[in-house]
């Protein structure tokens, strides 16, 4: 049975069936939102309205959708191998792709280099193979005991039991139980900041705050510390000036590795091809994923430093035995890998990075001009990364974060306009694509939004 006045064409049995991802259920099931159709910077929904991706679906598809050049490397891929052996077999895109991937890593200093990729099937797995790398380097170099890991408040790591312990979301860990060896730095959204644009001036000193741990914990049962670059999730954090350089050098001084953790802030958002490239610091090992096929197909990466990978060639015994014993199922997948040249073929040929550089001022003032907007309690930006913190409305005398963003996704998305509600923030991830005329209307729209409700 179809829901009345619907458009399109699910049973009620079928909407129920479906437990979805990080998504009020029984919200959307009342009154589902249904994409059916994607072209450039816009969906069409099952009504056949068309809706600007002010998120590049889920900061993946910067490239803008549909592109033929990846929809050919796909489709010819799917004919001619669709899938091989990820273990003991190889063929051959994985070994192009992963050397494109590391051409477009930072330079580091020889052994310092980023130039071993690892590929996973999502961002999440990313974390947990770019983690399991980590305790695995130190106990190959007979220092067993650094295991714990170091995140920081508000990061988010994907959904896996490692990157939940490592990850700083609340509601992301809550009710899941005991996760792995994990303490937190502080996050750098402090109130001194509040309305920076871009980099905020303050807080390279909150990176010091490593020292306690250490002194808390000892170097010698600490493997890694995790950041992204910029936090994504929480809400568009970029790092303070000097901050991640500090980060770099402490952990360099206490012998810990650093993991960048930039699956939303590799190949593009940034204007550059990594965060790591634009904030001018190197880590150890990287995560990658989303945007690095443009979507199309999952895939991520971790990208580990030629130093790293040597420890695990150098201990492993007879050649015909195992390094790392860890991998999936559908690492490097042929078709994965065919998306994954095709969409940075099109970020190189398009100069996309130096693209969204060359709007990102546009775009940081336009978003900054809401300011003093009803409701907005914060405005922070990078690169093609923005957020709005939003007052937190108060229901029967109980604070609720979240409500007034999912009011304002919502009228937005009646308005022709998809952005990402999350915590008390929304979030814009524009499509590299993006037309300055489509800026305005977006960040219109918001402000009408915001000025109309409660
Ligand atoms: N690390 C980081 C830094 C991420 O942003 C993951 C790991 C996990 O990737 P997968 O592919 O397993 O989801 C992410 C994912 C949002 C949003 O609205 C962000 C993510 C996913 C969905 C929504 O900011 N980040
Ligand atoms: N569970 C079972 C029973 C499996 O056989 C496998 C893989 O062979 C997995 C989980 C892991 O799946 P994946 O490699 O896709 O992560």
């Amino acid at each position: 049975m179809n829901n009345s006045n619907s458009t399109h064409g699910l049973s009620q049995a079928q909407l129920d069936a479906h437990w979805m991802a990080f998504s009020g259920n029984r919200e959307f099931k009342k009154d589902p939102r249904i994409i059916v159709s994607a072209q450039g910077n816009y969906y069409t929904d099952s009504d056949g309205r068309k809706i600007f991706d002010g998120l590049s679906g889920l900061w993946t598809c910067g490239a803008g959708h549909a592109r033929k050049e990846i929809v050919a490397a796909v489709s010819k891929q799917a004919a001619t191998l669709d899938y091989s052996p990820a273990f003991q077999f190889g063929h051959p895109k994985s070994f192009q792709l992963a050397e494109r991937i590391t051409e477009l890593m930072p330079d580091g200093m020889n052994s310092e280099r980023l130039n071993k990729v690892f590929f996973t099937g999502s961002g999440s797995e990313a974390v947990e193979t770019a983690l399991k790398i980590a305790r695995g380097y130190w106990r190959k170099k007979g220092m067993g005991s650094k295991t714990r890991f170091i995140g920081r408040a508000k990061g988010y790591h994907g959904v896996n039991f490692g990157g939940i312990s490592v990850g700083g979301i609340g509601p992301n860990r809550a009710i899941y139980g005991q996760g792995i060896e994990a303490a937190h730095l502080p996050h750098t959204m402090t109130a001194e900041n509040k309305y920076a644009k871009g980099m905020p001036e303050k807080g390279a000193y909150l990176a010091d705050e490593l020292d306690e741990l250490v002194a808390m914990y000892d170097a010698s049962n600490i493997a890694a510390v995790i950041v992204e670059p910029l936090a994504g999730s929480a809400g568009v954090i970029p790092p303070p000036v000097g901050y991640l350089k500090r980060l770099r050098e402490l952990c360099t001084k206490h012998n810990i590795l650093l993991i960048f953790d930039e699956v939303i802030t590799a190949f593009g958002r940034m204007g550059s091809n990594t965060g790591a490239e634009e904030f001018g610091v190197v880590p150890d090992i990287m995560t990658v994923a989303k945007q690095l096929t443009n979507g199309v197909v999952p895939m991520g990466a971790v990208i580990a430093k030629q130093e790293i990978y040597d420890t695990f060639m150098d201990t492993a015994g007879p050649e015909y035995m195992l390094e790392l014993p860890h991998g999936y199922t559908y690492s490097a997948h042929p078709l994965a890998c065919a998306a994954g040249l095709a969409s940075l073929d099109i970020l190189a040929r398009e100069n996309l990075p130096e693209r969204v550089k060359s709007i990102a001022p546009y775009f940081q003032e336009s978003l900054h001009a809401l300011k003093g907007t009803q409701h907005i309690t914060d405005i922070r930006n990078y690169g093609l990364a923005g957020a709005l913190s939003i007052a937190h409305a108060t229901v029967n005398g109980k604070a609720e974060p979240s409500k007034r963003p999912y009011e304002i996704a919502m009228k937005m998305w009646k308005k022709g306009f998809y952005v990402r509600y999350g915590g008390d923030t929304i979030q814009l991830g524009l499509p590299f694509t993006s037309e300055l005329t489509e800026i305005d209307s977006v960040i219109n729209a918001l402000g009408e939004t915001l000025t109309a409700i409660d």
